[in-house]
């Protein structure tokens, strides 16, 4: 079964009000593929002005992340049921800029099962150091994270998840993972789905690349056989992000 391509604007703590709308308003009046799948996601503070502002059909909202208890003394965070209230159905987990702030591989699937029990989709995120990398530990450690995230998962669950591969080194340096190490995780993890989990979510799952896409590398990225898509940050606050969405075609 051909998998949806899928492209995730990461909008980090960027943007105002009037910068964000105008992103959003560039994404409406845009020539979109039909055939992609675009979740931009900006600040919570944003958040009821982008679900207002999208008019795009092709084009959902999410949140950059999610609290993984559902109500009471928790100062700061965001609940999944808050953000349906919003009418969200997406969150991103586990960046690798939060993980950095101390969310450990359980912290990560324990958010990732709680936004999905509360009904949203959600976009995982996982990857290796520059130090992982050079150690030789690069599938081994996504594997562990994966493993973490499988340990909550049922079956079902599963078809509300994409997977994000960030090389932790390649992301806002301008550092993009070549073609063929992007292709060469993306195919480990398949195969570890294939392995671990089942044939079919192996099949089905969405499997992104993010790390300094922009609009000159990602149709290369986008022709391997295991990059079913995007998440962008720096690039998707530009005019490029349209591009980089149409990348597939
Ligand atoms: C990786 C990516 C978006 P950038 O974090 O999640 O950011 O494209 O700026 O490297």
């Amino acid at each position: 079964m051909a998998r949806k391509f899928f492209v995730g604007g990461n909008f980090k703590m960027n943007g105002t009000k009037e910068s964000i709308k105008a992103i959003i308003k560039n994404l409406n009046e845009a020539q979109l593929d039909p055939n992609v799948e675009v979740v931009i996601a900006p600040s919570h503070l944003y958040l009821p002005i982008a679900v207002d502002a999208v008019t795009a059909s092709t084009v959902s909202v999410s949140a950059q992340n999610v609290y993984a208890k559902p109500n009471g003394a928790h100062t700061g965070e965001v609940s999944v049921s808050q953000l349906k209230d919003l009418g969200l159905n997406w969150t991103i987990t586990g960046h690798s800029e939060r993980r950095a702030g101390g969310e450990s591989d359980e912290n990560v699937a324990d958010k990732t099962k709680a936004a999905i029990d509360g009904g949203l989709s959600v976009i995982w995120c996982c990857g290796e150091s520059l130090e992982e990398r050079e150690a030789g530990n690069t599938v081994a450690v996504v594997e562990k994270q994966l493993a973490a995230l499988a340990a909550k998962l049922s079956g079902n669950d599963w078809k509300k998840i994409v997977i994000a591969y960030e090389p932790i080194w390649a992301i806002g340096t301008g550092k993009v993972a070549t073609t063929e190490q992007a292709q060469e995780v993306h195919a480990a993890i398949r195969k570890w789905l294939k392995a671990k989990v089942s044939d079919a979510v192996a099949d089905k799952t969405r499997i992104l690349y993010g790390g300094s896409v922009t609009a000159k590398n990602s149709k290369d990225l986008a022709k391997q056989p295991d990059i079913d898509g995007f998440l962008v940050g720096g690039a998707s606050l530009k005019p490029e992000f349209v591009d980089i969405i149409n990348s597939n075609q």
